[in-house]
């Protein structure tokens, strides 16, 4: 601690810090932040109080906002590649998106508009997205434009518009909070949405009547707040909706007036569900047939019945029929356009929806037209003034990175996404980046998987250095603004996209007037909402003023509105042809990849509650690796036991296209059978492509979306006896980057962060044989431990050696190597800032385990807000203490909350010691 009169000074010196209300630029729940800043600098986040989502609270990821995004992850400048092979080096903007106009020109030209190809992202603001796709179909006349949310949303667009007639979301937020049976499918709401879980945690205290049914292979921490878990095998969600429909018809627990009136196809739905007995279902689905009752019972007798679903169901090659079959339940019980009730799905990305608003998957228009539609093409190419839109059918994104491996798509643009870690069957992709002769990627941080392949790299504003609008999942529309510039010469992506444009149109459309001729965001807003006037999302009353002054809005909101619309369909009209909700008759298919002896494993992915996605940004912060420091695979511990396996030991983990090395941990919340690893990994915190290296490209025939829920695997122990750990401190990213290509060569590496105040870098490697001398030298000297203050032990015969850095009586570096047995306890020493006095002499004799010490992994961070680990809590249920109790002595869960779930999970399971 400084002396105070200088924190006195500082804070004098310091210009007074300033609010700019924005939005949290991660999930689909779409919260309200106050950004605080010096009108430079980000200096912290607060909720907003005054947004309707989130009422002024965060979940762990967006109250650490402002503690990511290190200038030294971010890229800065234009970088261009002048030929294969070569580096690429530091460019200006009008170099750069010249060139980029040249070669974009010289393809169209030899080889026609479909030659070219953009992939973005639900990330992306509405305005980005719209300029984007009015540069794709208006100007270079190619419908190969489509975005991240095909791997996400894609199944959802199909199933609200072949059942309800269009990609509409009907319910708001207030309805999960007034439902009296909610249906949570293939949704972790609590790591993947939690301040709305949060919501739904306050509203199941206040009502415990309410009742919640969750339907998912894995025992996640939203089964906290279930009634009944339905834990069943992987991708068999159609059997079990089938399922319930047929009890709901037994029992007579449907709906036959709303049918009657606002419905059509129940007969041959009817006829398709007779086949589906508790028998035949429960079989399917791996459950009891008394849970599968219950379940029915509680949706059929519930006065109020509304549903959330999310991966679970939409990443599939059933993914249409799931979203469809679920619908179905509330056509047949009429819950639907009514308070408490309805088909809610949960939007991943913070705009996710606006994409969908502004046509920006292939197969799309603007204001939720179609490019397969003449008349829609015909509007829109008029309001654009443009003579015709593209015919051609555009790509989806597996179909779209097979073209460019295939060589049919010569340049890629891709933006504010990083496919060569999202999407599946990654050694097709990285082969398809490799291949390509012109690949531009716009990006916020250059440490990226894909930023690897860009030929062209352009700089991207992030998170509080741009200004747009974006929809969450309760089609609410906030503005977003902007709080501090854009370091360096990063450039907000609505800029980007329409600059490039109009050096594009010179070669295209000369002479004729520019398309893009906006000057800022709300310029583009003014002209896309116009798009939507008669259509079902009708936002053509909003503007920024509207937002400002009347705060963020829920679509439609039709000029002349004076508040947006909570509910759809209250009337019970649709806007199908003949205005009647469809009831969709699809069968049960099984996945066609399934266990089989050489696979015996089904492998899923998802999120970790404190990481998103390939954590270009989540990544940058030490302090979010507290509650999952790597990469590590989840089996049931039958299965470790089966394979003679430990937890915590290497293993190859392979299917049928590709492999992965990573260590192994017992979770009974996995089934026998199955396996879990977070989908975060990629190449950079992990060695070898990630986890999408094992996943499917396989996609659902109506949405194209991937399979990325279901992949068989096989689990085999790696025999990789040298051992090698590091951990070092400060100066993070730059040292990530000048030691991750030191690893390429270890058959197993992980690299991540460690540490809250003081951030680490993390290293865990290992190979058959040790490495040569040199590159262990060359390695040491990165990590501080070559010379200076530094304890060494070094046994060459056995190919072990340990170095200690120590500076002002604290261990800053530690080198294991050969043997890291004592890993865990000199983490724990740096970890508490101390240079143990039994150190030196541990270190200077050929020891493996440190003298008294239990060589016993510090436990993982629960609570993030405050500290509190995993053991802290388990020792206070052993005291006796229960939730509020722990609470109050330990501080765990009393901030952001998104913990309560894990640690009422550990108050469930830790016997307590009695009358302790
Ligand atoms: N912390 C965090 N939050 C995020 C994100 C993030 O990266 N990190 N990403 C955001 C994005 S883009 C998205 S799309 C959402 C995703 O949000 P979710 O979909 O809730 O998250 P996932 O973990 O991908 O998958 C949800 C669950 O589906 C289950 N599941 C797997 N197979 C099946 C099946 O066949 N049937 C059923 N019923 N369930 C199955 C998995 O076990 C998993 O628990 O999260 C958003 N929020
Ligand atoms: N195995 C498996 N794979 C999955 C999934 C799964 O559940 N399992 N889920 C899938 C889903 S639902 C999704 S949504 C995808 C997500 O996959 P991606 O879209 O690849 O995920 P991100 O890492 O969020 O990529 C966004 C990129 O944009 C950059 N960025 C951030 N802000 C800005 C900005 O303002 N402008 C620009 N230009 N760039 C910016 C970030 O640095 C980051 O690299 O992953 C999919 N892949
Ligand atoms: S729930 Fe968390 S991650 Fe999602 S928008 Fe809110 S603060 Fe951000
Ligand atoms: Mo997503």
């Amino acid at each position: 601690m400084p002396p105070v009169s200088e924190v006195i000074l500082q804070a004098a010196a310091t210009p007074p810090s300033q609010l700019t209300a924005s939005t949290c630029c991660y999930c689909g729940v779409g919260c309200g932040v106050l950004i605080e800043h010096d009108g430079e600098k980000i200096l912290g986040v607060q909720g907003d109080p005054s947004h309707p989502a989130n009422h002024g609270k965060l979940c762990s990821k967006g109250s650490t906002l402002h503690l990511t995004g290190d200038l030294d992850a971010r890229a800065l400048y234009p970088e261009l590649r002048l030929g294969k092979g070569l580096a690429r080096s530091r460019s200006d903007w009008d170099n750069a998106l010249d060139h980029a106009a040249a070669v974009f020109t010289e393809t169209i030209r030899e080889h026609g508009p479909d030659s070219v190809a953009f992939y973005i992202s639900g990330q992306l603001l509405t305005e980005d997205y719209y300029a984007f796709n009015k540069l794709a179909r208006a100007l270079v006349g190619t419908n190969n434009i489509d975005s991240n949310s095909r791997l996400c949303m894609s199944s959802a667009v199909v199933g609200y518009k072949r059942s309800l007639g269009a990609d509409a979301p009907p319910c708001s937020y207030e309805d999960i909070e007034q439902s009296d049976c909610l249906l949570i499918a293939g949704s972790n709401m609590a790591y993947a949405h939690p301040i709305l879980f949060r919501r739904l945690e306050a509203a199941k205290a206040a009502r415990p009547d309410m009742q919640i049914i969750v339907v998912d292979p894995r025992r996640t921490d939203t089964c906290e707040l279930a009634d009944l878990h339905l834990a069943i095998l992987p991708g068999t969600d159609v059997a079990l909706f089938h399922g319930i429909l047929h009890l709901l018809l037994w029992e007579g627990w449907v709906d036959r007036a709303y049918i009657d009136a606002h419905t059509e196809g129940f007969d041959a739905l009817k006829t398709l569900v007779r086949d589906y007995s508790p028998a035949a279902v429960a079989e399917i689905c791996g459950i009891e047939q008394n849970d599968l009752l219950r379940a029915a019972e509680l949706i059929g007798k519930a006065p109020s019945f509304l549903s959330l679903w999310c991966m679970g169901l939409n990443q599939s090659t059933a993914g249409s029929a799931k979203n469809s079959a679920l619908i179905n339940l509330h056509l047949a019980t009429g819950q639907i356009g009514r308070v408490g009730a309805g088909p809610f799905s949960l939007t991943g990305q913070p705009n996710a929806m606006g994409g969908r608003e502004t046509g920006s998957l292939s197969n799309l228009l603007p204001g939720h037209r179609e490019a397969g539609n003449a008349e829609h093409r015909a509007e829109v190419a008029r309001y654009w003034g443009v003579d015709s839109l593209p015919e051609s059918t555009g790509l989806t994104a597996i179909e779209l990175f097979e073209a460019v491996r295939a060589g049919k798509i010569k340049a890629l643009w891709i933006a504010c996404t990083n496919p060569a870690q999202s999407l599946p069957d990654q050694q097709k992709v990285h082969e398809a980046l490799a291949a390509c002769p012109f690949v531009v990627v716009q990006e916020a941080f250059f440490t990226t998987e894909t930023c690897h392949y860009a030929d062209l790299l352009l700089p991207a504003a992030s998170w509080g250095e741009k200004e747009g609008s974006v929809t969450n999942s309760e089609r609410r529309i906030t503005h977003v603004r902007r709080a501090v510039p854009a370091p360096a010469e990063a450039r907000p992506d609505w800029a980007i996209t329409c600059d490039f444009a109009r050096r594009l149109e010179q070669q295209l459309r000369p002479g004729l007037p520019s398309l893009f001729d906006f000057d800022s965001a709300q310029a583009l807003f003014e002209e896309y909402k116009h798009l939507t006037r008669d259509r079902d999302l009708d936002l053509s009353g909003l503007s920024y003023a509207i937002l400002d002054n009347q705060g963020p809005q829920q679509w439609p909101f039709p000029a002349g509105a004076q508040h947006g619309t909570a509910r759809l369909y209250e009337n019970g009209r649709f806007p199908t042809a003949s205005g009647r909700a469809q009831f969709l008759a699809e069968p049960y298919r099984a996945a066609k990849e399934q266990r089989d002896a050489r696979y015996p494993l089904l492998l899923n992915t998802g999120r970790l509650r404190d990481q998103w996605h390939g954590m270009s940004r989540t990544g940058t912060a030490a302090r979010l690796f507290g509650h999952a420091e790597e990469a590590v695979l989840s089996l049931h511990p039958d299965e470790l036991r089966n394979r003679r396996l430990e937890a915590g030991e290497l293993i190859v983990l392979r299917s049928r296209r590709g492999g992965l090395i990573l260590p192994v941990q017992a979770d009974d919340s996995v089934r026998p059978g199955q396996a879990y690893l977070p989908m975060h990994w990629g190449n950079r915190f992990l060695k070898g492509l990630g986890t999408n290296v094992l996943t499917q490209p396989a996609f659902d025939p109506l949405s194209k979306q991937p399979e990325l829920k279901l992949s068989s695997v096989e689990v085999a122990k790696a025999e990789l006896p040298w051992q090698f750990f590091a951990l070092v401190e400060g100066d993070v990213q730059r040292r990530f980057e000048a030691l991750r290509p030191l690893f390429e060569g270890f058959a197993y590496a992980s690299l991540t962060l460690a540490g809250r105040e003081r951030p680490a870098l993390l290293i865990k490697a290992a190979s058959a044989v040790a490495p040569q001398a040199e590159l262990l030298a060359q390695i040491d000297a990165l990590l501080g431990v070559a010379e200076g203050p530094v304890l060494a032990y070094d046994d060459p015969q056995r190919t072990v050696g340990k170095r200690i850095r120590i500076e002002d009586g604290r261990i800053t570096s530690i080198r294991l190597a050969g043997e890291t047995a004592a890993r865990h306890w000199l983490k724990g020493l740096w970890s508490d800032g101390q240079a143990d006095a039994g150190l030196r002499r541990w270190l200077l004799a050929p020891l493996a385990t440190p003298p008294g010490s239990s060589g016993k992994q510090a436990s993982k961070i629960l609570c993030n807000c405050l500290n509190v680990s995993e053991d802290a809590v388990c020792a206070g249920i052993a005291r006796g203490l229960d939730l509020n109790g722990l609470k109050q002595e330990l501080k765990c869960g009393t901030s952001c909350g998104s913990c309560v779930p894990e640690i009422k999970r550990l108050l469930a399971s830790v016997p307590a010691v009695v009358n302790a």
